[in-house]
């Protein structure tokens, strides 16, 4: 039998950490961090979030062979603020992306930040050079958008999180027919009262297919006389009624601990907006935003995560 898997060992930092930061652009950035990952080709492209030195951000692509090493910048942005979306006016942050086996497109759900708060919208795209804008898909104040993949009972689904009065945030998920009017909302992972995660909880990486269901890779913050500290947790959705929570970490398996995670922009931030799934070796690789400045690169089996899931069985 398989031994018990400690959330804190489950994750291990590459040690080309952090792999892209604002030295390694090719014009002036203040950072480059909370990137969105998908294969393209026998290529890893990660969609960069790059906050310029007047404080708005914009994507830029970067590309790497392995997914690990050997990053490629491109020397211009790919998706900058448009003129014909007032939404997007104060920028263009913290994308996620799903492979759309039906559309056969990249989706790219970011956060737009409007002069009347953050909202969420979409764009395709091929090659990560030409986009189709689809414009928001929800009304502020609302962000971590990922799309799942396929169709759930002839329905898209989205994975969201609206931001309360309060302050409080929990995720939520809709569905669609057409990826533009979307109802059946419900509520998903609530953040937990005297909880690592007591604040706000968002989607990090976009849901990935797994035998046990949608697994989750989720951040939780907790305000402390120090300031905010966001921290990663897992969650595992039922596959064909992603509206059931099947399980749920108790504990985080993920926390700033490095000098660019604990330093940088934002100190105490491991925001998690990107994951690869290598089917061959089982290696899950996440990719983070850390410290609102720079990229790292957690990895896990794949089999030690679903292990330690199926040993957390908590819904909430
Ligand atoms: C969140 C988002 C992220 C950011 C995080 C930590 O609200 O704005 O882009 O990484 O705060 O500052």
């Amino acid at each position: 039998m398989k031994s018990r898997v400690a959330a804190h060992g489950l994750f291990h930092r590459h040690p080309g950490n952090p792999i892209l930061d604002p030295s390694r652009w090719p014009y002036p950035a203040a950072g480059s961090f909370n990137p969105g990952a998908a294969r393209v080709g026998d290529q890893t492209v990660l969609l960069v979030r790059v906050e310029d030195l007047g404080g708005y951000s914009h994507l830029t692509a970067a590309w790497s062979d392995d997914g690990l090493t050997d990053w490629q910048v491109d020397t211009h942005p790919c998706l900058l603020p448009s003129e014909q979306h007032e939404e997007e006016r104060w920028g263009l942050e913290d994308p996620r992306i799903v492979w759309l086996e039906e559309e056969r497109k990249f989706a790219v759900t970011y956060v737009s930040y409007s002069p009347s708060g953050p909202l969420v919208s979409l764009a395709t795209t091929l090659d990560f050079r030409a986009f189709e804008r689809f414009g928001p898909l929800v009304p502020p104040e609302d962000k971590d958008a990922a799309l799942l993949p396929r169709r759930i009972q002839g329905l898209y689904g989205l994975i969201h999180r609206p931001i309360m009065h309060s302050g409080e945030a929990h995720v939520w998920i809709s569905f669609s027919p057409d990826l533009q009017f979307w109802g059946k909302h419900r509520l998903l992972l609530p953040s937990r009262p005297g909880s690592w995660d007591e604040l706000r909880v968002g989607l990090g990486a976009p849901p990935i297919e797994t035998p046990d269901g949608w697994l989750l890779i989720y951040h939780g913050v907790r305000t402390t006389s120090a300031g905010a500290i966001y921290r990663v947790g897992l969650a595992m959705l039922d596959l064909e009624e992603p509206w059931q929570v099947r399980s749920r970490s108790p504990e985080w398996v993920f926390a700033p601990e490095e000098p660019y995670e604990l330093g940088g922009n934002v100190p105490g931030v491991v925001f998690p907006s990107g994951a690869i799934w290598n089917q061959a070796t089982d290696e899950l690789l996440v990719y983070y935003g850390a410290g609102d400045r720079s990229i790292g690169i957690a990895t896990a089996d794949m089999a030690d995560v679903l292990t330690y899931l199926r040993e957390h069985t908590q819904a909430r």
